[in-house]
């Protein structure tokens, strides 16, 4: 596909003088891939549209809420429909029960929710209440998992053992992650050290029980279980943070899938339908220290939006619909095998790594199998930059970054599937010239 480019390029340009980088979010920015980004006017189903009228199947799928593909009919009547009755009203409604009353449903272990507008107000909900529960401060997270940018979790991670958190940002002082302990992904004798050494510290374990941002790596055997009885005998919760995997990986989210029930649940993304929101939940007695039932404050103007949680009950509808999810992840595998047959095809069957969980897949251009961070990030950025303008060119809109999930949605066909796979072949023939 030969894109046109001018109308996006002049209006990312303006953008750029008002918008930090032309972008409300960092990696919507190309700079792992350079280039300029589309600026999109439109998408419907599995495709997504610029300001050039260049259409591209879509693989982001905003990173997780299109689950059901774009502008799926019953979420926008629902969304007409509450935005008809108003916007915001800083007062209970119906709606925010009723998507409350489906995640309970959904998730075993859930028996109270609070809703916030993003999972990494969640996060830090989840962070200050697991505090105020056990009484004690350190938190344990995994190098390479992100739980959002709030400062005590917007920690760079050390390679190898536990150590101290040190803040990757300018801006989040040493204080703010002093509580914070980082232990590699997968690496469960690492974390069964630092559980066993500072039991008595830690308030609880976050991690993303699939990982999803540093590219897709599912969690080792027996890795989820073994944390659940480590969290067990140090007496520290487990808060799994299903922002991505909560409703994608299967209705009940990646705890229905591994069996393993967490403490304290992030969710986000799906549950909002595409619309600001994200959520806490948890048995009522931990979930009840929140005010105004308990003591610890959390707060938010728009926290259980009617607009939101409207368009999340329609979605999350949609997702009961009777083998959603066989037809959902047959369509990934499909995709899967394409883009592992078309990398053999380009003659690099064995210096690529597809990890896939459900409907959401990472393709590492790396002759290594990707189980943590520090294997994703040994991957080869440059050609990834390559395949990935390779993949755009041929009308595959992928995100921007190794560290990142590919989505597949119930809107994706079986056309798709075979045109991502016919742009893969030309995509990985590039890339192979700079392996
Ligand atoms: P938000 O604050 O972006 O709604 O959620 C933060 C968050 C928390 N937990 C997990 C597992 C997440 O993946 C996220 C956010 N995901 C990224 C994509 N990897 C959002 C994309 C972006 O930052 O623009």
């Amino acid at each position: 596909m030969s894109r046109r480019t001018s109308k996006s390029q002049a209006q990312f340009d303006r953008g750029c003088k008002v918008l930090v980088g032309g972008v409300n979010s960092p990696v919507r920015a190309y700079l792992a891939v350079g280039g300029t980004p589309p600026v999109i006017a439109r998408a419907k189903g599995a495709t997504i549209t610029d300001v050039d009228d260049n259409t591209y199947i879509d693989y982001v799928c905003s990173y997780g809420p299109a689950i059901l593909g774009h502008a799926p009919d019953a979420v926008v009547t629902a969304i007409n429909k509450a935005a008809r009755r108003g916007t915001s009203y800083g007062a209970p409604t119906s709606g925010e029960t009723q998507l409350a009353e489906a995640i309970a449903a959904a998730i075993g272990g859930i028996e109270k929710v609070r809703f916030v507008n993003s999972g990494t107000e969640a996060a830090m909900t989840a962070v200050r209440l697991a505090r105020a529960a056990t009484g004690r401060d350190k938190i344990v997270k995994c190098v390479g998992c992100y739980h959002g940018h709030t400062d005590a979790l917007l920690v760079s991670a050390g390679s190898g053992a536990a150590t101290l958190g040190t803040p990757s940002s300018p801006g989040v002082p040493a204080g703010a992650t002093a509580d914070t302990l980082i232990v590699p992904y997968n690496d469960i004798e690492a974390m069964r050290a630092l559980l066993t050494e500072r039991s008595d510290e830690i308030a609880a374990v976050l991690v993303e029980p699939v990982a999803a941002n540093m590219g897709v790596v599912p969690p080792a055997e027996g890795y989820l279980s073994k944390l659940r009885k480590l969290c067990d005998a140090a007496g520290a919760l487990l808060v799994f943070d299903e922002v991505i995997t909560g409703f994608r990986l299967a209705y009940g989210g990646a705890q229905a899938v591994y069996d393993v029930r967490a403490d304290l649940t992030i969710l986000g993304k799906i549950i909002g339908g595409g619309l600001p929101i994200g959520a806490v939940g948890g048995p009522a007695e931990l979930m009840d220290h929140l005010s105004p039932a308990g003591p610890v404050y959390q707060a938010g103007t728009l926290s259980g939006n009617p607009v939101a949680t409207a368009a999340g009950l329609a979605t999350l509808q949609a997702l009961r619909e009777d083998g959603f999810y066989d037809t959902l992840h047959e369509r990934s595998a499909e995709l899967e095998s394409g883009l592992l047959r078309a990398a053999t095809a380009a003659g690099l069957g064995d210096r690529v790594c597809i990890n896939r969980a459900g409907s959401m897949m990472s393709c590492f251009l790396t002759p290594e199998p990707v189980t943590d961070y520090s294997r994703a990030a040994a991957a080869n950025k440059e050609a990834y930059g390559a395949w990935f303008h390779m993949m755009l060119s041929g009308g595959v809109y992928l995100a921007p970054s190794g560290m990142e999930a590919m989505f597949v949605s119930a809107a994706h066909t079986a056309q798709d599937i075979a045109q991502t796979v016919s742009a893969a072949e030309s995509a990985f023939e590039a890339a192979a010239n700079l392996m």
